[in-house]
């Protein structure tokens, strides 16, 4: 059975997310981030992810990362552009073309709207939140043309596309300024987020201590 290693509050979400859309049958290891533990070296703490045994399975010291079929993977939006491909039907690209658009918003979203987004979330000051939503002025803008006339990123469907830049676009959500100027991508972020499997992976996510 595939395994996802890592606790719902990281970048877990992404492939946590699609698995529950696809709704097929995984394993969860919890690991947390070790920044987040008041004594990772003591003898009760969790599994985490400079754990020897964590460290072995992904050098990185990072989460998520999966176990398939004897394959291990890291990288978030490369787990999840994998469940989609091997397990995820519909959700997952049927062309070329397809394929081709979908690593398209991937890539964006990955390289181009992760960073800002972040910053925002992680910002403890307005010039940090300002710079962040002027970095993603250009990418939104085009996002919120693109979703004027479709109702999800590729081919008039709900993909892998929408899980992966859903996701990213999130961390800005909770700057209303970043996403004011563009309605359709705020009403594609909403359209997203209505949908049972986000609902459930978000419970289980909030679930989690903070
Ligand atoms: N590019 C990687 C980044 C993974 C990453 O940085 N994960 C964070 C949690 S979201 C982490 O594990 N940080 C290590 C730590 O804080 O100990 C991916 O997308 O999977």
């Amino acid at each position: 059975m595939l395994t996802v290693y890592g606790v719902y509050r990281s970048r877990a979400t992404r492939p946590i997310w699609l698995l529950g859309e696809i709704g097929m049958e995984w394993r969860h290891v919890p690991v947390i981030q070790t920044r987040r533990l008041a004594s990772a070296g003591a003898g009760e703490a969790p599994l985490h992810t400079t754990s020897p045994d964590f460290a072995a399975l992904n050098p990185m010291c990072e989460i998520p990362c999966i176990e398939d079929d004897g394959m291990v993977l890291t990288e978030s939006l490369a787990i999840t552009w994998y469940i989609a491909r091997r397990y995820g039907g519909t959700f997952g690209p049927q062309t070329q073309k397809e394929e081709a658009q979908m690593a398209q918003w991937m890539l964006l979203a990955g390289t181009t709207i992760e960073p800002p987004a972040l910053t925002i979330l992680g910002a403890s000051d307005d010039a940090a939140r300002d710079k962040g939503t002027a970095q993603l002025a250009k990418p939104f803008a085009w996002l919120d043309r693109h979703l004027a006339d479709h109702r999800w990123l590729v081919a008039d469907r709900f993909t892998v596309a929408d899980v992966m830049l859903a996701e990213c676009v999130r961390y800005a959500q909770g700057h209303p300024p970043a996403l004011a100027p563009y309605p359709h991508l705020a009403d594609w972020l909403a359209r997203c987020q209505a949908r049972p499997a986000w609902q459930a992976m978000w419970a289980r996510r909030n679930a989690e201590p903070a």
